[in-house]
């Protein structure tokens, strides 16, 4: 657009450990951006509010069983029903943050050890694929003790093991960072701003490349 002279805004996601700080740390990106005159939007994946999300909701919380490919598939298409409004603010120059993408949708799904790595993957190849993505790594003893946790589905220790392992088999230095997570919220908090001022910097002439493709 012509307010922000043809340049773009930066995609930048939050993954991570259950209860590493995602959803914290991203409330607090999303206020020192503006904060800093920098436009900026924030979603939350999986976004429960629309129709697939409801699913994924009652999913979630074991009041619905659904087979390990449906609601893999029904994470994905919750990101892709999203993918217009963040290519659209991304194009007029607004930053987007996103708390979980894909990455998680296939960590989750393959951690199950019922369908590859390759065919988790499938779905979620050719969305906009992020200029930065910070991975908020927390041990299990800190993730134990945080509010909360073992409430839903996935929240046991052994499989949350799992899960790391495959986010640490799917990054790409390309845009990864790992964020040490077992410090105050105000310490992580700086760092994450920090690096996301950079990355809006560095990207405003960049076009919006494909995940995985
Ligand atoms: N899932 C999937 O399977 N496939 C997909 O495609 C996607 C997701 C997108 C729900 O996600 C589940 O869906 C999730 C993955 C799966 N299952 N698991 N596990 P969700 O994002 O809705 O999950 P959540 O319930 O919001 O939990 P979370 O995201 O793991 O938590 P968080 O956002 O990382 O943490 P937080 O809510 O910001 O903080 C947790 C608590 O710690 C809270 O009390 C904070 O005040 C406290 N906290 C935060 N930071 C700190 C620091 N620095 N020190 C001390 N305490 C802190
Ligand atoms: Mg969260």
């Amino acid at each position: 657009s012509s307010e922000s002279g043809g340049r773009r805004g930066a995609l930048i996601v939050l993954e991570g450990c259950d209860k590493a700080g995602k959803s914290t740390q991203c409330r607090l990106l999303l206020e020192a951006l503006k904060d800093a005159g920098k436009p900026c939007h924030l979603f939350a994946f999986p976004d429960r509010n629309t129709e697939i999300g409801k699913v994924i909701d009652q999913y979630l919380k074991c009041t619905k069983n659904l087979s390990d490919e449906a609601i893999h598939l029904l994470f994905s298409t919750n990101r892709w029903e999203l993918v217009p409004t963040i290519r659209e603010l991304l194009l007029n120059g607004e930053s987007v943050v996103l708390d979980r993408y894909a990455f998680s949708g296939v960590a989750f799904s393959a951690a199950k050890g019922t369908m590859d790595l390759e065919w988790c993957m499938g779905p979620d190849v050719g969305l906009p694929q992020p200029d930065l993505v910070f991975f908020l790594n927390l041990t299990k003893e800190a993730a134990s003790k945080r509010d909360d946790f073992g409430r839903e589905r996935y929240e046991k220790t052994e499989f949350q093991e799992k899960v790391k392992s495959i986010f640490m088999k799917i990054q790409d230095p390309a845009y990864w960072k790992v964020i040490d997570a077992d410090r105050s919220k105000e310490e992580v908090q700086k760092e994450l701003f920090q690096l996301s001022l950079e990355t809006i910097e560095k990207s405003k002439n960049k076009p919006i490349l494909k995940l995985w493709d």
